[in-house]
């Protein structure tokens, strides 16, 4: 594997994935001379408390050095636009930047969320293909502006764990949230739902429609009730408008949309799922989180073998 940008780069064969994956977590040091001399970057442009230690542990798993950058705290303000005048506050133009470091690593990792004012940059992921570009090292995104696919693997996984019949009924739900957030996690969640094959709706107000290059053929459904009858698992998550005229705005702070227990008392004593960070109260009550059914802190233990596995692959073609 060269990178791991998206669902695709896992090569079509996602049981074979998903084999491998639960083959590490049964024993995650087999390897752990793979990485021996490799050194993994980690660059976030954002914050992030699960991606960092995940991805930390799983390339130190592999026996592996990690060095991580935080843009914002320390480094040099980036330019990212060409042909500017850099006569203001940013000190380096991020094309210098990227295979500077590049040339201190094996793997590069970057976080770099959509900055949900440019619809065209955010899409057409600007910088995540600089990185591709110009680092001259295979590039794993730990979410870019729209996708987040170590999280998808991991909820994928934890879905397989879980599952009580071959092809359950998943229900992304949106979710009440203060402020804009970006559509990656849901883009890319949608994704791979649809790829593997199970029952997947997703429910959310009008006006949140997200990008059909992602949805395909996924039942979209406006009433949440109504999507949530019968699920096995809840997946929700708050995202901002995509569609113009609208995009990046929060259209809606409805709490009738916050998963509590009477939302989950249609579905089939379904699961419930968040990336986390959550906002409790706002995205899910605090007795569905804390309750029996919720998966959150498994699934983001899982991050830890998503990465491991994606790592692994790459790890073994260089
Ligand atoms: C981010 C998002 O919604 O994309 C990261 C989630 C993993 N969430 C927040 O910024 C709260
Ligand atoms: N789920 C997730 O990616 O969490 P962090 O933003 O804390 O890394």
């Amino acid at each position: 594997m060269k990178k791991f940008t998206n669902i695709n780069d896992l090569g079509g064969n996602l049981p074979e994935a998903l084999k491998e994956a639960s083959e590490i977590k049964k024993d995650r040091f087999k390897y752990a001379e793979l990485g021996r001399n490799k050194t993994l970057l980690m660059v976030f442009f954002n914050a992030s408390l699960r991606t960092r230690l995940s991805t930390q542990k799983a390339a130190t798993n592999l026996g592996m050095n990690t060095i991580t950058l935080d843009i914002n705290q320390g480094a040099w303000k980036l330019e990212t636009k060409r042909n500017v005048i850099m006569d203001g506050d940013k000190s380096e133009h991020i094309l210098e930047a990227i295979p500077v470091m590049g040339s201190y690593c094996d793997i590069i990792a970057i976080r770099s969320f959509a900055g949900l004012e440019n619809k065209e940059e955010d899409y057409t992921e600007k910088i995540l293909n600089q990185f591709i570009k110009y680092s001259g090292r295979p590039v794993i995104s730990m979410e870019a502006a729209t996708r987040h696919p170590l999280q998808s693997f991991a909820d994928l996984i934890t879905i397989e764990e879980y599952k009580r019949t071959i092809r359950p009924k998943v229900v992304m739900t949106w979710a009440p949230h203060p402020k804009a957030l970006p559509q990656a996690v849901a883009n890319s969640f949608a994704e791979w739902m649809n790829a593997a094959g199970y029952e997947f709706i997703i429910t959310h107000p009008e006006g949140y429609e997200l990008d059909p290059a992602f949805t395909g053929n996924a039942r979209i459904e406006y009433d949440h009730i109504k999507a949530l009858r019968g699920a096995d698992f809840v997946y929700a998550k708050n995202w901002s408008a995509y569609t113009d005229p609208n995009y990046g705005k929060v259209l809606s702070t409805d709490r009738k949309w916050t998963v509590d227990v009477r939302t989950m008392g249609v579905t089939n004593n379904a699961y419930f799922m968040h990336c986390l960070p959550v906002r409790r109260n706002m995205i899910v009550s605090d007795a569905v989180i804390e309750g029996p059914q919720s998966l959150v802190i498994p699934e983001a233990a899982n991050r830890e073998i998503s990465a491991q596995t994606v790592l692994k692959r790459i790890l073994s073609n260089i």
